[in-house]
Order: C-alpha cells, then structure tokens, then sequence
C-alpha cells in the first residue's frame, strides 16, 4: 500500500452493490473522482484514491439466490465486471476495495470491538419496516400502502424511493443513533462546507432540526441474513450492510494498524446521503475517529428527462457507448454536462455533437498549425534564444503583441484557473474554461491568415524576415497553446489527450504541469502529425484513432 500522509488528498467512490451489472451511474461516479484524483496528482499534491463493491446484505444475497450461485461466486463475477468497466473507462484509483477482502473483514471487527466498548452498542427488540433493495430502515411516517403492479397484491412502500418494505420483527443489536443528534448538528453547524452543494446540507440541517434519530440495528440474525460479516463474538447474528460498507473507507487507508489517516472526501450520489451524513459521521464519533473532510453529492443521470429502466427501453449502457464512440468521448460529455446539483440528461445525439466540437475546435487547431505552409522548427528555435514577449516587440504591431500576450497569459493561467473547479466536482466548469481557449487561438488564424505570409523572391531581407517572425510567431503560440492544454486535459480525457500529444511528438516525461506553460517545452514538433513514412498529414478524424 502507498504511505499516506494527513497531508495526502483521498477521494472515494461509493462502493457498488453487486447486484446487478454495473450501469452509466457507476461510470459517472468513477470518472467524476478520477478526473479529480488525476487533477491533484498532476498538481503533484500526494494522493490516494479508492473505488470498488460491495457485496454483502440481503439484496446481494437475494440477487445469487436468484441467480441459483453462491454467494462468494456470483459477488466474484460481478465484482470483476466493475473492475473491468473501471478499466474500460480509464479510472486511475490506488486500491479496489471488495466487502469480502480480509482485511476489511478485520477493520469491521476492529471497529465494531471499539465502538461496543464505547457503550454505544446494545442489543435490542427491532421492530419495524425494511427495504432490501434500498438496504434501510423506514419509519411508520416514511410509508405509505400500494399495490403491486404484477401481483395486484397489497404492498407497503417507501414514500421516498417507491421501493417495498417488509415488516421485521427480531433481537438485533443497536448502535446509539441517538445519541448523536446534537453532535452532529453542531458539527455541521461549525462546518458549512462539510457537505456540497448547499442544498444536500440544508437537507441535513432540516432532516436533524425537525426529527428525532432513532437508535438504528445494525444487526439481522442470521438465519434471516447469511451474507454478511458475523458479529463478532455471536455467530447467531450477521452485521447490517450499510455499518460494514462505510468501513470500507477505513480499511483502505490501512485500519486499525495505520497511524496516520488522512480526510477523505467522499463522493457520492443523492440517493445514499443520510448514509454518509448521518450515520457514518456518527459511526466515526462513536470510535472516536476524526471527521470525513467533505462530501460531494452528484445527481443522477435521465434519459430523455426520465429515469433509466429496462422496461421503458431507456438504458444507456456506458460499456457499448465506450465501444463505439470512445471511452473518452463519454468522460468528456459526462464532465461537460456534470452539474452536481441536478440530474444530468443522457443524450447519444448531444454526445456525438460534443466529439465533434471538441474534433471541430482542438483537432483542428492542430491540423492548421501543422499545415506545411509553415516551418514549425524555425518557429520553435526562435523561442530557444528569445522570449515571446521580445520577440513580438520586433514585430512592431501593438495590437498583434497585446493578443499574443493575452493568449500566452491566458492560457498560462489556465491550470489555476480551473483548479477549484475540479478539485470541487465542478467539471462543466472546467471543461467549459479549456473550451473556451479554443476561439480565441483559432483566432490566430482568422485574423491574422498566417499563410498568406509568402516570402517573394524580390523581398528584401528585412521584409523577409519580418514576414517570417510573425509567422513564426502565430504558428507557435497557436501550437503551443494547443501542446499546454493537451496537457491539462490529460486529466479529463487521458487517452484523447496522450494521441494528439503523440501526435504533436511531445516527449513522454514532458507532459507534467512544468511544462503546462507556454514555452516550457521546445523539444517537440518535429515530423509531427504524419504518418511514418508518409507526407500526408492525418485528418482531423484520424487524429483521434489509432
Ligand atoms: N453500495 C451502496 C450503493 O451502491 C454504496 C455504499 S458506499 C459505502 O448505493
């Protein structure tokens, strides 16, 4: 495992219930801390970043009885399904956390053992109505009767989620919810950024202002609930998914042995935030432990305004998009159109116009800046000996010198530009400030024509080399402004970004943010573009295949 620090930014995912195969949700939840965990890496903050599943609880259990396997058998092949959909999507994270590794199993014993000797576990009479496929507890207010649209049978559901409960009756152990209502509120009062954005905290405010928690089991017995972690010491019970889950975040950062954790953040989807807000900070008061740093809550993703489902035949699957438009295709569209405290609107048709735009806007910019009409090595060796800023003063044009130098601070600023941005889950943000650069460097091009720069053969030397240098100077501030936000997008869409840095032959080692300003690197470029052993530069299409 990497050594951690407190200083060391550690974003988490949920971890997935492996019920079912993973879906565009999981995709939009990993890419969203990837792309964060790669932003902080790249800032060369020290990072640690964690995804993965989690396999325990009745709806598992359910889901492989269902499926007539094991247990064990079935969370391995989906478990790998999540892996294998975190490959396809490039996510970059540290550790792969399963419910069912051994150490989990121990930090959910550790922590269970410390949290009992604090007094805040009780065994108790639980009574009272469950969801499996929403793994929670409901109140008799949180219910309401309805009927089954299959069986015509009458049913309990829960008014918040629609989804069945079923009256239990049983001994089961407590945890002191309780006890913790005015602790929380006053730690969420000190703490307004605790939970992101602000509507998820006014929820929480209101939710511990006006009702009064409840002790909460977190035990089933085990004739009841086979597949999950005993508790320890009475094999008669089996521990409540949701207490064994949140643990996760622990057991990666190397509990109960490490001795220094750092904060997480944690992102997560609106459908489990009294979860984490609720009960997991009270979970970690209970064993004494520090806070989570924040919680990001995301929406979900609709097709067509409406909730995905098999049955209405609206179901994006993010493995056959990947397949055929490109995995990075879907990241790109899915940060551009992230908007954390709304539901995103999953649309193939707004997609393929996105990777158009961005073929259009950045594809482009390098096919015009590689077109043989310019000479990309003399326009690179000037800078070797000169700055920009003095080389465009000899070109004797304020308004030419005030854009070149807008451009060059502009696109300078861009990787603090965006920083909070990212680091915050604010993705449409950043994506939207990259895109804008585009125009304005494009722009180069349209004002200023840069091929119409013919030396003629009765030039004189002076008129030639004056033609030259603004020339040079065009090509180069357009192609290196492009090379820097290649850079900076390498973190959103990795593998577009590594193609058309290949492509532009920039040296692997010089792709870090040291080279993320204009000028930094004047080492590539050379036979950039074309196809080995041809004079034909590639299309713009053909930038983005391999
Ligand atoms: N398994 C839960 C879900 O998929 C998340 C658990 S995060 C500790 O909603």
């Amino acid at each position: 495992m990497k050594p951690l620090t407190a200083l060391t930014v550690y974003t988490t995912t949920p971890i997935f219930y492996v019920n079912a195969k993973p879906h565009l949700g999981h995709f939009y939840s990993m890419t969203l801390a990837d792309v964060r965990n790669r932003w902080c890496k790249f800032n060369k903050r020290d990072t640690f970043f964690t995804t993965g599943t989690d396999e325990h609880g009745l709806k598992v259990q359910m889901a492989a009885q269902t499926a007539g396997v094991d247990a064990k058998m079935f969370c391995d092949n989906l478990a790998s399904k999540f892996k294998d959909l975190a490959k396809l999507g490039h996510i970059d994270y540290d550790r792969f956390i399963r419910t069912t590794d051994n150490d989990h199993y121990k930090a959910v014993y550790h922590f269970w053992n410390v949290v009992n000797a604090n007094k805040y576990i009780y065994k108790g009479k639980h009574s009272g109505w469950y969801s499996v496929s929403d793994e929670a507890f409901y109140a008799d207010t949180d219910i309401v009767e309805s009927t089954d649209e299959k069986t015509g049978e009458k049913i309990m559901i829960s008014k918040e989620t629609s989804s069945t409960v079923i009256f239990q009756s049983e001994d089961n152990y407590f945890f002191q919810l309780s006890e913790f209502q005015d602790k929380l509120l006053s730690f969420l009062k000190d703490n307004p950024d605790f939970i992101k954005p602000k509507k998820y905290y006014d929820f929480i405010i209101n939710e511990l202002e006006t009702r009064t928690l409840t002790d909460l089991s977190i035990s089933r017995l085990s004739t009841r609930l086979q597949w999950g972690i005993p508790v320890p010491n009475d094999d008669t019970q089996r521990i409540y998914v949701w207490f064994d889950a949140l643990i996760n975040y622990l057991t990666s950062e190397g509990y109960p042995n490490a001795t220094v954790m750092p904060r997480p953040t944690h992102l997560i989807g609106k459908d489990i935030i009294k979860f984490h807000c609720i009960y997991w900070p009270a979970f970690l008061m209970a064993a004494g432990l520090q806070m989570p740093k924040q919680v990001f809550v995301h929406g979900h993703w609709l097709m067509g305004g409406r909730k995905m489902s098999k049955s209405r035949g609206n179901v994006a699957d993010p493995i056959k998009i990947s397949n055929y438009y490109g995995t990075d295709a879907l990241r790109l569209f899915m940060m551009k159109y992230s908007v954390l405290d709304t539901d995103g609107d999953y649309s193939e048709e707004t997609l393929n116009t996105l990777r158009s735009e961005f073929i259009d806007k950045f594809c482009n910019l390098m096919v015009r800046s590689l077109s043989k009409n310019f000479n990309i090595e003399r326009a690179l060796s000037k800078l070797k000996t000169e700055s920009l800023e003095s080389l465009v003063k000899n070109v004797g044009d304020n308004e030419f010198s005030d854009k070149i130098l807008f451009i060059q601070s502009s696109i300078n600023n861009l990787k603090s530009d965006i920083d909070e941005d990212i680091t915050n889950f604010e993705m449409h943000r950043a994506v939207q400030k990259i895109f804008n650069h585009a125009p304005l460097v494009n722009g180069l091009f349209d004002n200023y024509e840069p091929w119409a720069f013919k030396v003629k053969a009765n030039d004189s030397e002076e008129v030639k080399s004056a033609k030259e240098l603004k020339q040079d100077i065009i090509i180069f501030t357009a192609l290196d402004s492009l090379r820097v936000i290649l850079i900076i997008l390498q973190s959103i869409i990795p593998e577009y970004s590594a193609l058309l840095l290949d492509r532009l032959n920039v040296d692997s080692k010089k792709r870090t943010i040291d080279y993320a300003n204009i000028g930094s690197d004047l080492s590539y470029g050379k036979d950039a573009i074309f196809k080995k052993g041809s004079k034909v530069p590639l299309s713009k299409l053909e930038l983005l295949s391999q």
